[in-house]
C-alpha cells in the first residue's frame, strides 16, 4: 500500500513538477541537497517507501522540483517573486492585466498537458488577482511578495531579485542571455523525440495520476506476471534507503540498457537490440558465440555471413578492432544539464513553449545524447552551439565503427564525490546511485574508456558544509576500488578534476539573466535565500570565490596522490583537469563572445557550445596523454558502412 505521505506526494507531483521546475530556474541538484553536517554524521532526507517502480520514478522526478534547500519560509517567497516576476514581464510586453496573462501562460505550460489547465489556472488566478493593484501601480514583484502577499518572512524578506523594477528592456547594448530577438530566430532547439512525451506519458499514467490509478495499475502488472513479489520487495528496499539507481525502466532483460525512449533509455545509454534477451546489448564480445553469424548480439548493426569468405561479417571487420566502450560517471555536467532560456523568458513565451516539457522532465532536464562525453545527435536534435556536435563518443566511433552504441552515460544531477557513496555504506554492495548503474558488459566483455567527471559539486554548498579533504580522498578512493570490480582488465579511468569555477562569476558579471537582472544580483538572491546551487561560486564576494577554488584546488590535489600511490587491477588511472577559464580565454580571444560558453539560465554549466569545446580539448590531451583509450583505428569502416549503412542508427 502507499504510505499516507507518499499518496499526498503522488497526488500534486504532476502538478508540482511542472509549477516547480518552471519558476524554479536553478539546477534543482537532488544529490548536492543531501548537504551533511559532518559534525553530526547525519542524513538529512530520508524518502518515503513508494510501493513499485512507476512510483519510484515519479518520486525521482518529484524530487528533481521538490528537493530544493532553502531557510525557513524561502520556497514560497522564492517560487512567489520568481512567478510574479515572469508574469508581470509578460504581461507588461503582451499589454494584458495579470489575471489575463497568467491564465494564457497556463494554456500554454500545459498544452502539451491538457489536464494540468485547470489546476495551473485555479492556483495562479487567486495569486494575480490579490498582486494586480500592486502590478498596476509599478510595485515590484519583491515588495509585493512581501508586504501584499505575505510570503517573505524573517531574513528572507531582506532578499531581492529585481533591484530595478521594471528590468531593463531587452536592448542589443545588454541583450538577456540565451534570448534572441532577431524575428523569425528561434532559440528553441527543434523538437527532438516527438514521441517520447507520449511514450512517458503513457508509461507514468500521467493524465490522472492518482493512488486509485497507481494500485490498480500495480495489481495489474504483477497479475501479468511483469512484477514478481521479490521485485517489489527490492524496490521497496532500494527507494525506503534512498537508494535510488538511474538504470532504464523499464529494463526487462536487466542487462542495463533500454530499446525504448523510456526513463535513463536510449538517450543515455545505447539501444538495446533485443530487450528481451540479456545475452545481447551494446558492446557484447561477440566472440564467445556464432560471431554475430545469424542475428546482432552487440548491436552494433554488424551481422550475417560474407558469401565470398563464408565468414561472419563481425569477424572480418571487428575482430582484430575490437570495440572500446565509453563510461561516464559524472554530475550535471556530465549529463548535460540544460533549461531552455525559453521556459524563463516572458518576451519568449507562446503557446508552443513548453510543449516538450514532460519530455525534459522526465530526462531530468538533462541532454545526453549531446553532451561532451556520449552525445550522439547531431546539431539538429542538440540545444543551440555554436560549433559542431563532436563528443568524445563521436570521435571514437569515427575511428571504429564496430564500436557503434557502445556507450554509457551514468551522470546524475548534483552527484558528488561525497555523495556518490553514502556515509557508512559497507562497499561494495550497498553503493547507491550510479555507481550500481554500470552494466555488466564493462566487467565481462572488453575494457574500456571511463571518465570520472566530478567537476564541482563537493564545493558547491556554503564554506562549513565543503567535503572535508579527508572525507574527499577516503571516498574517492572507495570509489575507484569499486570501479575496480566492475571494469574488465585494460580499462582507462580518466579522473576529470574539479574546476576552478571563478569562471562563472568573470564570465558573467555584466551580463544580465533571461529573468531581466544582472548575474551578480541573480546569484546574491539565490544565496540570500539559501537556495544556491553552488554558493561557493556563484556569488559577488571575491573572497568566498577565491576560498571555493582553493578548497576545490586541494580536493583536486587528493586524485593526484591517489595516482601517484595506488594502483589498480583492471585499469590505469590518469588525471585530467578540465581548464574551463583557458577554453574561454581562447574562445574570446578567437573573436567569440565568452557568454557562448555558459547556460544562460543557471550562469553555472557548460552550454552546449561549452560541451563541445571541453569535448575537443580532452580529445586532444588524450591523444598525447592516453592514447589507447581513443580505441584502435578501424580501416574497414568504409566497409561497414558500405554494407550496413548507419547500422540501425541509434533510436
Ligand atoms: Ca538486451
Ligand atoms: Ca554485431
Amino acid at each position: 500500500m502507499l504510505s499516507h505521505r507518499m499518496r499526498a506526494r503522488v497526488g500534486v507531483a504532476a502538478a508540482l513538477v511542472l509549477l516547480g521546475l518552471l519558476l524554479l530556474a536553478t539546477p534543482l541538484l537532488t544529490e548536492a541537497k543531501k548537504h551533511r553536517h559532518y559534525s553530526h554524521g547525519s542524513r538529512s532526507r530520508h524518502l518515503p517507501t513508494p510501493a513499485h517502480r512507476e512510483a519510484q520514478l515519479l518520486q525521482h522526478v518529484e524530487l528533481q522540483a521538490g528537493g530544493l534547500r532553502s531557510v525557513e519560509g524561502g520556497k514560497d517567497c522564492m517560487m512567489c517573486t520568481v512567478l510574479l516576476g515572469l508574469m508581470e514581464q509578460y504581461a507588461m510586453d503582451a499589454g494584458l492585466p495579470l489575471p489575463t496573462a497568467a491564465a494564457q501562460w497556463c494554456s500554454g505550460l500545459t498544452a502539451a498537458l491538457p489536464f494540468l489547465d485547470a489546476n495551473c489556472k485555479l492556483m495562479l488566478q487567486p495569486i494575480m488577482e490579490q498582486a494586480e493593484p500592486d502590478f498596476q501601480k509599478g510595485i515590484s514583484p519583491d515588495v509585493t511578495c512581501r508586504t501584499t502577499m505575505q510570503k517573505c518572512n524573517g531574513t528572507v524578506a531582506q532578499c531581492t531579485l529585481f533591484p530595478v523594477w521594471p528590468p531593463p528592456k531587452h536592448s542589443a547594448e545588454t541583450p538577456r542571455l540565451g534570448v534572441h530577438h532577431e524575428a523569425g530566430l528561434k532559440s528553441s532547439p527543434r523538437s527532438l523525440h516527438m514521441h517520447y512525451a507520449e511514450t512517458m506519458g503513457k508509461f507514468l499514467n500521467v493524465h490522472s495520476i492518482t493512488e486509485q490509478l497507481v494500485q490498480t495499475k500495480l495489481a495489474d502488472l504483477a497479475r501479468e506476471g511483469m512484477l514478481t513479489n521479490e521485485q517489489l520487495k527490492q524496490m521497496a528496499l532500494q527507494a525506503g534507503e534512498d537508494k535510488w539507481v538511474p538504470v532504464p525502466i523499464p529494463d526487462w532483460d536487466q542487462d542495463k540498457y533500454a530499446s525504448s525512449f523510456t526513463y535513463r533509455g536510449l538517450q543515455w545509454r545505447g539501444k538495446d537490440c533485443d530487450d528481451g534477451s540479456a545475452n545481447v546489448y551494446p558492446g557484447r564480445n561477440a566472440f564467445q558465440g556464432d560471431k554475430d553469424a545469424k542475428k546482432d548480439s552487440n548491436c552494433n548493426g554488424i551481422f550475417g555471413v560474407d558469401p565470398a569468405t563464408q565468414q561472419p561479417y563481425e569477424q572480418l571487420l571487428c575482430e582484430q578492432y575490437p570495440s572500446r566502450g565509453l563510461l561516464a560517471i559524472g554530475d550535471s555536467a556530465t549529463a548535460h544539464f540544460s533549461l531552455p532560456p525559453t521556459y524563463v523568458t516572458p518576451s519568449q513565451f507562446t503557446n508552443t513553449t513548453y510543449v516538450d516539457i514532460l519530455k525534459h522532465i522526465t530526462t531530468e532536464m538533462d541532454w545526453p545524447q549531446c553532451s561532451w562525453s556520449t552525445a550522439y545527435a547531431n546539431n539538429t536534435f542538440c540545444p543551440a552551439s555554436k560549433l559542431n556536435v563532436s563528443s568524445i563518443y563521436q570521435r571514437m566511433n569515427e575511428r571504429n565503427r564496430c564500436n557503434h552504441r557502445d556507450f554509457v552515460n551514468a551522470g546524475v544531477n548534483g552527484a558528488s564525490v561525497d555523495g556518490l557513496i553514502a556515509d557508512g555504506d559497507v562497499p561494495p554492495a550497498n553503493y547507491t546511485g550510479q555507481l550500481q548503474a554500470i552494466p555488466p558488459r564493462y566487467k565481462t566483455d572488453s575494457p574500456s574508456t571511463v571518465f570520472f567527471a566530478l567537476i564541482g559539486n563537493d564545493i558547491c554548498s556554503k564554506g562549513e558544509h565543503y567535503t572535508p579533504i579527508d572525507v574527499f580522498h577516503d571516498k574517492a578512493l572507495a570509489e575507484l576500488a569499486y570501479l575496480d570490480t566492475v571494469l574488465a582488465p585494460g580499462s582507462h579511468v580518466i579522473i576529470m578534476g574539479l574546476v576552478d569555477g571563478r569562471v562563472l562569476y568573470d564570465t558573467l558579471q555584466d551580463a544580465l539573466h533571461p529573468f531581466g537582472m544582472p548575474y551578480p544580483a541573480f546569484y546574491d538572491y539565490l544565496n540570500c535565500i539559501e537556495t544556491s546551487p553552488c554558493y561557493g561560486w556563484m556569488n559577488s564576494n571575491q573572497t568566498i570565490r577565491n576560498g571555493a577554488s582553493m578548497h576545490a584546488m586541494k580536493l583536486n590535489q587528493q586524485y593526484i596522490e591517489i595516482i601517484a600511490s595506488k594502483q589498480f587491477s583492471n585499469f590505469d588511472l590518469h588525471y585530467y583537469f578540465p581548464d574551463y577559464a583557458s577554453l574561454v580565454a581562447n574562445w574570446t580571444a578567437a573573436g567569440n563572445d565568452p557568454h557562448d560558453l555558459i547556460e544562460p539560465v543557471d550562469g553555472f554549466h557548460p552550454s552546449q557550445t561549452g560541451n563541445m569545446l571541453l569535448a575537443g580539448a580532452l580529445w586532444d590531451w588524450m591523444a598525447v596523454n592516453v592514447p589507447d583509450a581513443l580505441g584502435v583505428v578501424n580501416p574497414n569502416n568504409d566497409r561497414i558502412t558500405q554494407l550496413f549503412g548507419n547500422q540501425g542508427g541509434y533510436e
